[in-house]
């Protein structure tokens, strides 16, 4: 007994101590530098030791802003800032009501800024926290969108000058009033008509058009936005064969999974999908039955890095890589994140990049730089971002920021 007594002793007395940091305060700051974003600061008890995490869900910021304020903050003072797993499993599963994209955008601010206060207590990246680079910097993608295939082209060119070797293509489809010559109905809602049939000739042309004005090197990827049945999918990923985009992004809707088989089946085109889900569980059928080959969920939306890093695993073992969504509807804090995590993970494939309105820059510091093709995150300890308060506090919330509704000629909806 006395010898146990002694070991035990010794092994504690040998352990190093994490010191505790309580959290004493949450705040949100919604704010709008050119567009709306709900940030979440966790402080410490420790001096000046605070982390800033992303919580902005495009359209309902206010929803998770409550969430935050009303629900979930509250369980969380006075407690310890070093336990972020222990930390999501309470807010996931602890507080019974779980998923859905309010919830898990409120998550994803939690644990970005506990992962930011991870780093600063150690002194290191958050990228080395996740294990350490396995790579140079994040390849990423330019958006190149355009009303013809002819400036889509020039846009391509332009990126290309800039260091891009993967670009988004998306284009006007003939005859259909685009944005921004859409139809207001109301200050916040304005449609946007969309007919499948000439989309699906569209697509093809202009990927036959960027090749044969660009040539088989650019890496060229569309996203459908989830507006095509399965099988007329198939049809547009079979045609795209001979152009051999990139991906393919949400050829379908994402709420019956299975029928992604419909498209797999027909074509050898790569297929993306995920900005839509919002855990692993939604996921999981389609990296196990290898019916996609990136998966592009959006840490602002899935409950953070915690669980990237774990979707990550999970598509790895079936040779499924990550396309982080990076749009600039999520903060800069999200896509430090994302660069973090590209950084760390060996199934990296590509990171959407985005340009932010210039009023970003006031608000934010730390946003990942773009040179020689990647995106790359600084060795400031966390996520390395920071937010100007009193700036943000000179751009308040503005309402309305809402995605357009697409609807068919006959007047019903389709999906955005
Ligand atoms: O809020 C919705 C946007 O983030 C989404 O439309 C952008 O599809 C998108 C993408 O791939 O960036
Ligand atoms: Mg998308």
């Amino acid at each position: 007994m006395l010898i146990i007594i002694y070991i035990f002793h010794q092994y504690t007395s040998e352990t190093r101590e994490i010191p505790l940091m309580k959290i004493t305060d949450i705040q949100i700051v919604v704010t709008c530098p050119g567009r709306n974003y709900v940030l979440v600061k966790v402080v410490t008890d420790q001096p000046g030791l605070y982390g800033w995490g992303d919580a902005t869900l495009n359209g309902r910021e206010l929803a998770v802003a409550s969430a935050l304020r009303d629900h979930i903050a509250p369980l969380l003072i006075g407690r310890d800032a070093g336990r972020i797993e222990d930390t999501w499993q309470s807010i996931f599963r602890g507080t019974y009501w779980r998923g859905g994209p309010v919830l898990m955008t409120a998550l994803a601010g939690i644990d970005l800024a506990l992962w930011d206060i991870k780093g600063k207590q150690a002194g290191l990246p958050v990228y080395a926290l996740l294990g350490g680079p396995t790579r140079a910097g994040a390849l990423a993608y330019r958006h190149c969108d355009g009303r013809d295939a002819a400036e889509i082209a020039d846009n391509i060119r332009a990126a290309h000058a800039l260091g891009y070797t993967v670009f988004r293509a998306q284009v006007d489809v003939p005859g259909e009033a685009q944005f921004p010559d859409t139809t207001w109905i109301d200050s916040t809602t304005y449609y946007q008509p969309f007919e499948d049939a000439p989309y699906l000739r569209a697509i093809p042309r202009l990927f036959e058009a960027l090749r044969h004005e660009l040539g088989e090197t650019p890496e060229i990827l569309h996203d459908v936005h989830e507006r095509l049945t399965p099988i007329q999918a198939a049809r547009l990923a079979h045609d795209l064969e001979p152009y051999r985009p990139f991906f393919l992004e949400d050829p379908i809707r994402p709420e019956h999974k299975e029928s992604l088989n419909i498209v797999r089946q027909h074509s050898t085109t790569p297929l993306a999908m995920g900005e839509l889900f919002n855990h692993r569980w939604e996921c999981l059928p389609l990296i196990t039955q290898q019916l996609i080959d990136y998966v592009r969920v959006d840490i602002a939306h899935i409950g953070g890095i915690s669980e990237a890093r774990k979707i990550a695993a999970i598509a790895e073992a079936y040779h499924v890589k990550m396309a982080f969504h990076g749009p600039p509807d999520v903060a800069p804090i999200t896509h430090a994140a994302n660069v973090h995590t590209d950084m760390a993970i060996p199934n990296f494939g590509v990171q959407e990049s985005s340009i932010f309105p210039e009023e970003v820059a006031d608000v934010f510091r730390g946003t990942p730089t773009f040179a020689d093709g990647l995106l790359r995150v600084s060795d400031a300890p966390g996520l390395g971002t920071d937010v100007n308060e009193a700036a943000a506090a000179r751009y308040p919330f503005q309402p309305g920021g809402y995605l357009p509704t697409l609807r068919r000629p006959d007047g019903s909806v389709q999906d955005w």
